[in-house]
């Protein structure tokens, strides 16, 4: 291994996912950073890289959703090994996946069996095949309590409103509390579903996304693996050289704040090129 510049770290694989470039939520410039000071003998793209759902509707694209494509492209050509695995939100490049296309180094796969350093097989795949056992809004497992006690507040005027036009009182925070266990439990269903597939295919565990809650437990003697996401949180999975492997919250670990107003700033030593070739005409 190369020895690195003190501010650069390197890993045997970088596992990122969900980071929905195009749409205002992704938090490109953390990304960007973190693309800037890691370095990665293989990377996977495990889906929802970049949201072409909203192509039909809203694109939004700054500086930092470039810098992030630049960057990936830039491993690619400087050695590392990137595998793009498609998901839902960037399904249209799967139907190139028949052939076997290569763009810039890039490889786009369907799914991926990664072996780490220690001679594990972990089954790498987006997750969104197994969209049937989500059946609630995820979000409402990540509000939780915060939702319980807003919904408090909502339900004394909802019932105060409802008295007013002689209707019977209605238990809103009861219904959101519901909501919540249903959605902690899909996420469970999630999770038990794809280390099912994992176990099913003989692996020794699985990596997803999707579902934009980073986890690593085992789950029926196989290990489930989720690298979160780039929108609502800023994980990634990473491997270490002797096989470890470890989910990293670049957000927690730099003090970078969400509350932040977005920097319109462009990026530093950017060169100014064309735009990408995906932002539509
Ligand atoms: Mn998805």
């Amino acid at each position: 291994m190369a020895v690195l510049p003190v501010d650069l770290e390197h890993y045997r694989s970088v596992f990122i996912s969900d980071v929905h470039l195009g749409t205002r939520g992704s938090r490109a410039e953390f990304l960007a950073d973190f693309l800037r000071r890691v370095r990665c003998d293989k990377l996977y793209l495990v889906g929802d890289i970049v949201d072409g759902w909203r192509l039909r509707k809203s694109w939004y694209w700054d500086a930092f959703h470039d810098e992030v494509l630049r960057l990936i492209l830039k491993a690619a050509r400087n050695g590392t090994e990137v595998v793009y695995i498609p998901g839902n939100h960037d399904e249209m490049f799967r139907a190139w996946l028949p052939m076997g296309l290569e763009i810039g180094g890039i490889k786009l796969r369907e799914d991926a069996v990664h072996e780490t350093a220690d001679g594990r097989r972990f089954l790498v795949m987006h997750g969104d095949a197994f969209d049937s056992v989500v059946r609630y809004a995820r979000f409402l497992a990540i509000l939780g309590d915060h939702a319980y006690t807003a919904s408090l507040a909502v339900n004394r005027w909802v019932n105060l409103v409802r008295r007013r036009m002689g209707l019977p009182y209605r238990s809103l925070s009861a219904w959101l509390k519901r909501q919540v266990k249903g959605a902690v439990m899909a996420i469970d269903r999630f999770e038990t579903a794809l280390a099912a597939e994992a176990l099913r295919r003989g692996v020794d565990g699985v990596v997803c996304g999707h579902i934009h809650h980073a986890e690593m437990r085992e789950i029926g003697g196989v290990l489930y693996v989720n690298d979160g996401d780039w929108v609502e949180s800023c994980t990634a999975l990473v491997e270490h050289e002797d096989g470890r492997l470890e989910l990293i919250d670049w957000a927690e670990r730099n003090r970078l704040s969400f509350l932040a107003g977005r920097s319109t700033a462009r990026p530093a030593a950017r060169n100014e090129g064309p735009a990408p070739a995906i932002v539509p005409a």
